[in-house]
């Protein structure tokens, strides 16, 4: 318990609260984003759950009519982000980005509503048809024999991973038009992906654009296909916190456990027998990443409870003094301080040990619990954090990681 860090956690849901939505923090993102509101209702939950399901509503109302929650939702415009709605161009009722983010909501959902059913029931009643219209989404287009694929690297959220160098160097990004970053000027540039990346980021997103965000063009011709650890387990996870959900509900089951033995079967396509870990699959070249991050340990997250991971845990939880580090720091590609190349993400963490715990490794997940609290303790509310000494990076006074405290690492 820390009373003073509590309070500025709560502070710092309050700061970025824009009315409906919360922000992950000024400046460098001013918009709703998707998994980060899920997490930011979590936060608000823990003194204001009527807040918490807003928050949740006021994502769900940016939905697409094909089922999509994009990853962004531009409410009010704002010049200090780049790319904003213009370059999206995205087709939904609300401003808004072409893709889509984990699928974390379900299970945050399902959480909520066991804390308070009174509460929840009439707000999960009416998110059962919406989620299960966005889960139909990623099976449609982004399933790839039960595992789940992204057509951009911002949809896992792992924005800069070394998973995606290999396919990064077969686009040649042509035809972009000429750009000013903004993330730079709010975080220094050895903390965020580079340009290379960035040609790469806006490629793709113009490419979905001139198609009109038409998956099935997509699907079928975009240069960036790759099934990911992170949307195959999450969204493993939330079929099975969204059938229990319909089950209480009296709503319809027997699509939603296909899916859920679809992807269970399908997950094990991520299983890289050469380095004898779960990463990335690149559909277009058949190449597996060869990197183990911190997405191939939702494994257990996902029900997967083969443990087969657990080795490779234990190694890299030796190695630096935060875990889980968003890389390997035993792959050439790690960078400490680089985004999703190394650096600890506080909500990452929570959904490792949830996994854990439930898998029967309660001693792990709690000291993950507490490495995470010392972490913050150390490097304050911060994007992420250094895994070598737990030094902050990235943005500040940031949604998730406040939220994160309050619901689960404090
Ligand atoms: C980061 O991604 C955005 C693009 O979506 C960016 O860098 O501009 C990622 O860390 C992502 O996971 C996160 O949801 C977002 C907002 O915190 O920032």
């Amino acid at each position: 318990m820390n009373l003073a860090l509590d309070n500025e956690a709560r502070a710092i849901l309050a700061g970025n609260d824009r009315g409906g939505y919360t922000v992950p923090t000024a400046g460098l993102y001013p918009y709703q984003w998707n998994w980060d509101s899920i997490f930011a209702a979590m936060g608000f939950a823990e003194h204001d759950r009527a807040r918490a399901w807003a928050e949740i509503e006021t994502l769900f109302s940016g939905q697409w009519p094909n089922g999509m929650v994009p990853h962004i939702l531009f409410h009010k415009v704002d010049p200090s982000y780049f790319p904003g709605p213009d370059i999206w161009g995205g087709v939904g009722p609300l401003p808004s980005s072409g893709i889509s983010q984990p699928p974390v909501a379900a299970t945050f959902i399902r959480c909520l509503y066991e804390q308070d059913k009174a509460l929840g029931a009439a707000h999960v009643r009416a998110l059962i048809p919406r989620l299960t219209d966005w889960h139909r989404w990623f099976i449609t287009w982004r399933g790839e024999g039960g595992a789940i694929c992204v057509s951009h690297p911002w949809e896992t959220g792992r924005d800069n991973a070394p998973d995606w160098d290999a396919p990064f160097a077969a686009i040649e990004p042509v035809g972009v038009e000429e750009y000013r970053r903004r993330d730079t000027t709010h975080v220094v540039e050895d903390e965020r992906p580079r340009s290379y990346e960035y040609d790469r980021y806006l490629y793709l997103v113009k490419l979905g654009r001139e198609s009109g965000w038409d998956e099935a063009h997509i699907k079928a011709d975009s240069p960036f296909r790759v099934a990911d650890p992170t949307m195959t387990f999450i969204l493993l996870r939330a079929n099975r916190d969204l059938l229990a959900l319909a089950r209480e509900f009296g709503a319809p089951t027997d699509e939603i456990e296909g899916w859920i033995a679809a992807i269970g079967a399908g997950a094990e396509r991520l299983w890289n027998p050469e380095i004898g870990a779960y990463d990335c699959l690149d559909i277009r070249s058949g190449q597996h990443s060869g990197v183990i991050s911190n997405a191939s340990f939702l494994s257990w997250y996902g029900g997967l409870h083969d443990d087969r991971m657990l080795a490779h845990f234990e190694r890299i939880r030796g190695l630096t003094r935060f875990g889980v580090p968003s890389a390997d720091p035993g792959h050439p590609a790690y960078e400490p301080r680089r985004y999703w190349r190394g650096p600890v993400w506080a909500m990452m963490n929570w959904l490792i040990a949830m996994g854990l715990d439930e898998a029967g490794h309660g001693d792990l997940a709690e000291a993950l619990r507490l490495n995470t609290g010392e972490m913050i303790a150390t490097g304050g509310f911060a994007e992420y954090f250094d895994p070598r000494d737990g030094t902050p990076a990235g943005g500040r006074n940031f949604t998730w990681t406040a939220a994160v405290w309050l619901a689960w690492a404090s």
